[in-house]
């Protein structure tokens, strides 16, 4: 039997999981339905203040008293390593789970999420072992140490987009650099953290990694305002994001935010346009265009804008759109009816402020249980309209036409997001040029959606603070100590000698 088939005969209990086992199931439930047909696949029971405060103090006890903040890097690489091989043993479960639970095609979260979910520990594993501090010795006599010392308890809290694979990236950096964590996946989609936990709790110690469950002003806002977390690594909304800062601001924390974005795709006319077509759909629509790097603000260049702007439509208009566990999908539901509600508003605002709708801009027709939207593609006359300034998190592509460099460029960057730009060119001075012009956290060119975690990822603007990947996650899961040290008796004036 299917493991969806099992999971609609046979809804899972979500319950929080602290210092090793899964609580016993008591708050409030809340239905986990899954969203290509809406059936009811678990029951989540969410953790008011006592839980979070239980968890939390497990994970303090964890960090102040056990070994793992004092192990050495051996021991903590071979514990992320035993992780990332049982993500990989578990990847066809895994995989089948985060398709339920989100709608992203199977073809994706096999290919991609999961694998990917596994390399962050592998990563981080071998991260830590080249992660040293700095000594300066240039003062006569004194010795200058830099180290980076585990900052403490961890809030991790994800998002529904890619819950598996983002959170994974945020556990295992917390993990690798020495802290305890208490994680707290999006009440949208709690499954596949909940099963990671459950399968990887094991091979950490007692209280290291705990996850507690529930809505955002619940069981976020306790954990987040919680005194005795050391700091928040949050993925999410802009507003979510604004508020979370607000709390921690009251106990002088440290955040690390990933936030939305709105990214340019830029088509120069100099470009491979057949490849640039592909890169540009794929950079739009991959992950049911919710993605917060997703490059749905495209800008083509006049001379070849007619024909691309056609087959970008036509291509749009063709994808296959169903169940994300049929192997042909392309683009799954979105993840509730009201981000489908939200897509259809936005084509509606966008033909009222004068934009042409190229292809879709309605409900998808094939089931009727479900919530799935047509993907859809707009031609905007100007970048005011909403549809070009505000993200929409679904599979919604703008399209705009440019004629000169600078005024793509002074387009790009005019919006309050600043995550990624995407340009796509064969000349390689003017892909730099460019890259340095634009004010985001990453800029790719000529190619669609690469995240190399050597690099930092993270936005300008209010697309977030601080940066994920190997030097961003050591900033924001350590504490940074200088240590200096007198190497012998040194010549200082003597204080209080004349009393
Ligand atoms: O995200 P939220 P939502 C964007 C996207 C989407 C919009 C809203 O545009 O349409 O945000 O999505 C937890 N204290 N992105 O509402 O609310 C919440 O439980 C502590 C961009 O689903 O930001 C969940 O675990 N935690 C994006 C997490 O925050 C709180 C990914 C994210 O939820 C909380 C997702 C609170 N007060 C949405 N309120 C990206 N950048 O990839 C909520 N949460």
């Amino acid at each position: 039997m299917s493991l969806r088939r099992r999971l609609q005969d046979e809804p899972k209990t979500v319950t929080s999981h602290i210092g090793g086992r899964f609580v016993a199931a008591a708050g409030k439930p809340i239905d986990i339905v899954d969203p290509a047909n809406e059936a009811v696949v678990a029951v989540l029971h969410e953790a008011d203040d006592a839980e979070v405060d239980r968890a939390v103090s497990v994970a303090r006890n964890a960090f102040e008293n056990g070994q793992w903040r004092t192990a050495t890097t051996a021991q903590r690489q071979a514990a992320l390593m035993a992780i990332h091989d049982c993500i990989l043993e578990n990847a066809a479960e895994l995989a089948e789970l985060e398709s339920v639970d989100t709608g992203i095609p199977l073809s994706q979260t096999r290919g991609m999420h999961v694998p990917r979910a596994a390399y962050n520990f592998r990563f981080f594993a071998e991260t830590i072992n080249q992660s040293g501090g700095d000594v300066f010795t240039q003062e006569q006599g004194i010795l200058s140490m830099v180290t980076h010392e585990p900052i403490g308890v961890c809030g991790l809290i994800g998002p529904w987009n890619m819950p598996l694979g983002l959170t994974a990236m945020k556990i295992a950096g917390a993990l690798a650099f020495g802290n305890t964590c208490v994680v707290k996946p999006s009440e949208l989609t709690p499954l596949t953290v909940a099963r990671l936990v459950e399968l990887v709790s094991g091979l950490l110690p007692e209280g290291v990694l705990n996850l507690v469950n529930g809505r955002g002003h619940i069981t976020g806002a306790a954990l987040v305002s919680h005194p005795r977390i050391d700091m928040v690594s949050f993925t999410g909304g802009t507003e979510t994001g604004r508020a979370i800062l607000a709390a921690l601001a009251e106990g002088i924390k440290l955040p690390a935010m990933e936030l939305g974005g709105k990214s340019a795709s830029i088509v120069f006319a100099d470009a491979d346009i057949d490849y640039a077509l592909n890169g540009a759909l794929l950079g739009s629509f991959m992950n049911n265009g919710q993605m917060c790097l997703a490059g749905s603000r495209i800008f083509v260049q006049r001379a070849v804008a007619e024909q691309f702007i056609e087959r970008f439509a036509q291509r749009t208009g063709r994808m296959a759109v169903g169940d994300p566990l049929v192997e042909e999908t392309e683009i799954g539901p979105m993840i509730n009816g009201a981000q489908c509600e939200r897509m259809l508003h936005y084509a509606e605002s966008g033909a009222k402020q004068g934009a042409t709708l190229l292809t879709g801009g309605r409900l998808h027709q094939a089931s009727n249980r479900g919530f799935f939207a047509e993907p859809t593609a707009m031609l905007a006359p100007d970048n005011d309209l909403a549809i070009c300034r505000e993200e929409i998190f679904g599979p919604f592509a703008t399209l705009q036409i440019f004629d000169e460099e600078d005024e793509v460029i002074a387009k790009a960057n005019d919006s309050d997001f600043g995550l990624v730009g995407y340009v796509w060119t064969e000349g390689l001075e003017r892909g730099l040029r460019v890259s340095s012009a634009l004010r985001t956290g990453t800029v790719m060119v000529n190619t669609p959606i690469v995240r190399d975690l050597r690099t930092g990822f993270g936005g300008y603007k209010m697309s977030g603070l601080g940066r994920e990947g190997a030097k961003g996650s050591r900033a924001m899961f350590t504490e940074e100590k200088a240590t200096i040290i007198a190497r012998g008796k040194r010549q200082f004036p003597h204080m209080g000698l004349n009393g």
